[in-house]
C-alpha cells in the first residue's frame, strides 16, 4: 500500500518538512503491507543453489569437512586476503574456538555494545569481560579507553569490527602489540569490508554468515588468520581435534561447517558484488531521505574502503526530534517496519554481567548513551530504493506529529508494538 499524498507539515523545530498525510499510529494507513525487516536473508540464485544441493545429495558427503566447506573456505581468504580461512558452523562457535587458541585467559577488554555473544564466548571459557568503552563516531573501541583498561591481569583484547567499521584496528594493533596482548576482532558484520590487501592487523578475525548477514550460509561462521600454527591449531579444533582416522592431537569440539550450509554460502558468495551493489543503493536513498529530518542521523562510511553497507545505522537525538528512540521504533511497528535498537541495552547490562559487574556502567557513558540512541533501519535484497524513501518520508511525518504519536502511543495496545513498549512484538 502506498500512501501518496503530501502536506508541508511544521516539525515544531522551526523547519518546514513534506510529509505523508497520515501516520499509522494516529488511525492512518501502515506505510507497508509487508514488513520490512532488519536482517532478511539476501537470498542468491535460487538454481543455482539447488544444483549444488543435487550435488551434495549425490555425493551423499553431508559434512566432515567437505568440498563445499574446502571451497568456501578458499574463497573467503580470497576475498578477505588471508592465508587461512576455518569455516564454522556459526561465528559464536568460531570465537570461542578462536579466543582458546590464541591462550587468552584471565581479562580481555571488550567493548559492551554488542551482540551479546562477543561477550558470552568469552565469559563461558572462563575468562571475565573487562568492558571498555568506545568511539561515538564508529562504535567500535575507544583505543585510549582500552589503554587505559590493560592491567597485569589482562591477556588480550577482543575488538568488534561493528557495523563493518574496521578503522580501529591499525591502532589496537600497535597497542596490543606494545603491551604483548592477543588481538581478536569478532568481524561477525564485517566481511568484505576494510582493505584486503594489506597485512593482517590482528592475530585473528572471525566472521558470521548467518541468515541475517550480508552473506549468509543460513548458519556459519568463518575464523580467517595469517599465522600458520593458530591456523593449524584450528582446524585440529573445530574436528575434536582428530588429526586422522582415529588420532586426536588436540582438545576440540564439533565446529565444522555442514555442505549444504556451503553450499549457500558459495552460491551467496557469487552474489556478493549484487548484494553490496544494492545495498549502497538503499545506503544513498537513506542519506537523502535522512537529510532534513531533524534530530535524525545516520552513520556514514569511509568511501575509501570496502564497506557491505549491510546495517543503516541511525542515532535519534530525543530533544531535537521530539520523540525517543523508542517511541520511534513502536510507532514504525504500525507502519510494519520492524527497526531495531541493536544493541541495547549494553551487554554490561544483561545476565550475567548486571549481576556480576554491576559498577561496569560507570566506566562506559558513550555506551549508555549511544544504546539509547541507536535505530538501525530495514535494508538488503528485500528492500527497494522506493521502500527507503517511503519509510523516511513515514520517519519525518512521525516526527513532525510528536506530541500526538507520544499520547497515541500511550493509549495504543496493538500486539506489534515491541515487548519493550508493552505490546508482544508480534509481525
Ligand atoms: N558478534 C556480533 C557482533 C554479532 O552481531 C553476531 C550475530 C555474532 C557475533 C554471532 O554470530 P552467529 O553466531 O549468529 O553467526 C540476529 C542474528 O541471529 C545474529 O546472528 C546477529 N548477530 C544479530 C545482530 O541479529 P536477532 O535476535 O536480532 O535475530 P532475529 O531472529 O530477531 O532476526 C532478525 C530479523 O530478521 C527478524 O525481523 C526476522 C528476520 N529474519 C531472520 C531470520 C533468521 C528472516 O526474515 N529470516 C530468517 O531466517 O539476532
Amino acid at each position: 500500500m502506498v500512501h501518496t499524498m503530501k502536506s508541508v507539515v511544521s516539525s515544531g523545530t522551526g523547519l518546514n518538512m513534506t510529509c505523508d498525510d497520515s501516520v499509522a499510529i494516529l488511525g492512518g494507513p501502515p506505510a507497508f503491507d509487508d514488513w520490512l525487516h532488519v536482517g532478511r536473508p539476501n537470498m542468491p540464485d535460487r538454481q543455482v543453489f539447488m544444483r549444488r544441493m543435487d550435488e551434495v545429495w549425490d555425493s551423499g558427503r553431508l559434512t566432515n569437512l567437505g568440498p563445499m566447506s574446502c571451497e568456501f573456505e578458499r574463497r573467503v581468504a580470497e576475498i578477505s586476503g588471508r592465508k587461512h580461512c576455518i569455516a564454522t558452523c556459526n561465528a559464536t562457535v568460531g570465537l570461542e574456538l578462536a579466543i582458546d587458541a590464541l591462550g587468552m585467559r584471565g581479562d580481555v577488554i571488550v567493548p559492551s555494545f554488542t551482540f551479546i555473544a562477543t561477550v558470552h564466548a568469552l565469559w563461558r571459557q572462563g575468562i571475565r569481560p573487562v568492558f571498555c568503552d568506545i568511539d561515538p563516531k564508529t562504535h567500535c573501541l575507544d583505543v585510549n579507553a582500552v589503554r587505559g583498561a590493560i592491567t597485569s591481569r589482562t591477556t588480550g583484547i577482543l575488538g568488534v569490527s561493528l557495523w563493518g567499521n574496521t578503522s580501529a584496528g591499525q591502532e589496537l594493533f600497535a597497542l596490543a602489540r606494545e603491551r604483548g596482548l592477543k588481538l581478536l576482532f569478532d568481524s561477525a558484520h564485517a566481511f568484505a569490508c576494510g582493505d584486503a590487501g594489506i597485512p593482517a592487523m590482528n592475530d585473528a578475525e572471525v566472521f558470521s554468515f548467518h541468515a541475517t548477514k550480508c552473506i549468509q550460509a543460513f548458519e556459519g561462521g568463518a575464523i580467517i588468520t595469517d599465522d600458520d600454527d593458530l591456523a593449524r591449531r584450528l582446524r585440529l579444533m573445530i574436528n575434536f581435534g582428530f588429526d586422522g582416522e582415529d588420532r586426536v592431537e588436540h582438545l576440540g569440539t564439533n565446529g565444522k561447517m555442514s555442505e549444504p550450509a556451503a553450499a549457500m554460502g558459495l552460491t551467496s558468495l557469487e552474489a556478493l558484488d549484487r548484494i553490496i551493489g544494492h545495498n549502497r543503493w538503499n545506503f544513498e536513498a537513506y542519506i537523502d531521505g535522512i537529510e532534513g529530518i531533524p534530530g535524525l542521523s545516520l552513520m556514514r562510511y569511509n568511501t575509501n574502503q570496502r564497506h557491505n553497507f549491510q546495517y543503516v545505522v541511525t542515532e535519534l537525538d530525543e530533544e531535537r526530534a521530539g520523540l525517543t528512540r523508542d517511541e520511534l521504533v513502536a510507532a514504525l511497528r504500525l507502519e510494519n517496519v520492524m527497526a531495531r535498537r541493536y544493541f541495547c541495552p549494553g551487554a554490561h547490562r544483561m545476565r550475567p554481567y548486571a549481576q556480576l559487574f554491576p559498577q561496569a556502567g560507570l566506566s562506559l557513558p558513550v555506551t549508555e548513551a549511544v544504546s539509547k540512541r541507536v535505530m538501525i533501519l530495514p535494508t538488503g535484497m528485500s528492500i527497494s530504493t522506493a521502500d527507503v524513501t517511503r519509510l523516511t518520508s513515514r520517519i519525518a511525518s512521525i516526527l513532525a506529529r510528536g506530541p500526538q504519536v507520544r499520547a497515541a502511543l500511550k493509549e495504543c495496545r496493538d500486539d506489534r508494538l515491541p515487548e519493550f513498549f508493552g505490546g508482544k512484538g508480534s509481525f
